[in-house]
């Protein structure tokens, strides 16, 4: 890590691996001049053009810099050639100064759902002047259910044959629920549905809070290109109802809490509801199916093709984690 250390002229006081997302890997950095900095490695098996994620970060804080120069924001530093990505032994990093505030693993009460929602929203309604096509696509075809549904099939033809086995009820019911698909299909169609610059992963570790709860920013922009609301708040309302994550193994705890449901809306809406059209309004419940749907079929082909994507620190954790999302789905379709 020196190596990286001296491309920043950062002289190190300490450094942190932070156990944060799944993907990439963070570290907490602070400098003996006590300068606190976020670093991060990009995971380039995943994003196969770590560049395409720094123009996007760069294109997005000039227009912020320029039209909004008091939103908080995770500007890059730059190292000491002035580059923003950092390419050493074949590993891609980059930093940002690091922001007050903290972020949570899951919410701890309704007001925290409201606060994240508005964050999100603003984001989305602040950049809307930024035309789409200015962004890269930093991961094609990230959210197309119709390319994830099939990813599925693929692993249930050339994935491990004991776990497709031992997976046949979990398999049964997302075959089932297909028509999901369908709906994401006539959604995607309409004329009455826009493309924008969207989150992609809205979940809650991705907001900093401070300490009365309000959200001070997002965060994680890896993900940010061109895409659907539904994206957005889908990913909401697949993290934000339920008190436990998608580690849960007691399927009893995946409970949805309603006033949790009324808060996403609220918060989302309050910068976004000008922006969206009738049809997508009508689509606000069916963003949650539709992301809890495609991250239940995410975790179950991972577990039927080893953990190639997501990894698992023990054996079974993505099979648990895609059965934890069918019980969330079940609740949502119930409850919502
Ligand atoms: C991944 O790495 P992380 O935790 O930010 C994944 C998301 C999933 C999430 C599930 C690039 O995000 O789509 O919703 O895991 N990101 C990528 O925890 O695949
Ligand atoms: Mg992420």
């Amino acid at each position: 890590m020196q190596a990286i250390f001296d491309l920043y002229k950062w002289d190190i006081k300490s450094c942190k691996a932070l156990h944060q997302g799944l993907i990439n890997q963070t570290f907490d950095i602070v400098t003996k001049d006590n300068s606190e900095f976020i670093l991060q490695t990009i995971n380039h098996q995943i994003f196969k053009q770590p560049s395409n994620i720094d123009y996007n970060i760069r294109l997005i804080s000039q227009f912020i810099l320029q039209h909004h120069p008091s939103y908080i924001f995770t500007h890059l530093v730059p190292n000491v050639h002035g580059d923003t990505i950092t390419t050493l032994n074949n590993r891609y990093y980059r930093a940002f100064k690091k922001l007050p505030g903290h972020a949570l693993n899951v919410l701890e009460n309704t007001t925290q759902a409201e606060e994240a929602a508005k964050a999100f929203g603003n984001f989305t309604s602040l950049l809307s002047p930024l035309p789409i096509e200015q962004l890269k696509i930093s991961l094609p075809q990230f959210h197309d259910l119709t390319l994830r549904y099939h990813q599925f099939e693929e692993a249930l033809q050339k994935g491990d044959s004991n776990r497709i086995t031992a997976c046949k009820d979990a398999i049964a019911y997302l075959q089932d629920q297909k028509k999901i698909v369908t709906q994401y299909q006539l959604f995607t169609q309409s004329k009455e549905v826009k493309k924008r610059v969207t989150h992609h992963d809205t979940k809650i570790s991705n907001v900093l809070f401070d300490t009365t709860d309000k959200a001070i920013c997002v965060i994680d922009l890896d993900t940010v290109m061109p895409g659907y609301f539904i994206s957005d708040v889908g990913d909401m309302c697949r993290t934000y109802l339920c008190k436990v994550s998608e580690e849960e193994k007691d399927l009893n705890l995946v409970h949805i809490e309603k006033s949790r449901w009324e808060a996403i809306q609220i918060g989302y809406l309050s910068a976004m509801q000008p922006h969206l059209s009738y049809f997508e309004l009508d689509h606000f419940k069916f963003a949650g199916e539709f992301m809890i749907y495609m991250q239940a079929l995410r975790f179950l082909a991972d577990h039927l093709n080893r953990d190639i994507y997501y990894g698992a620190k023990y054996d079974g954790q993505n099979y648990v984690r895609a059965i934890n999302q069918i019980e969330l789905l079940k609740r949502y379709q119930e409850q919502i």
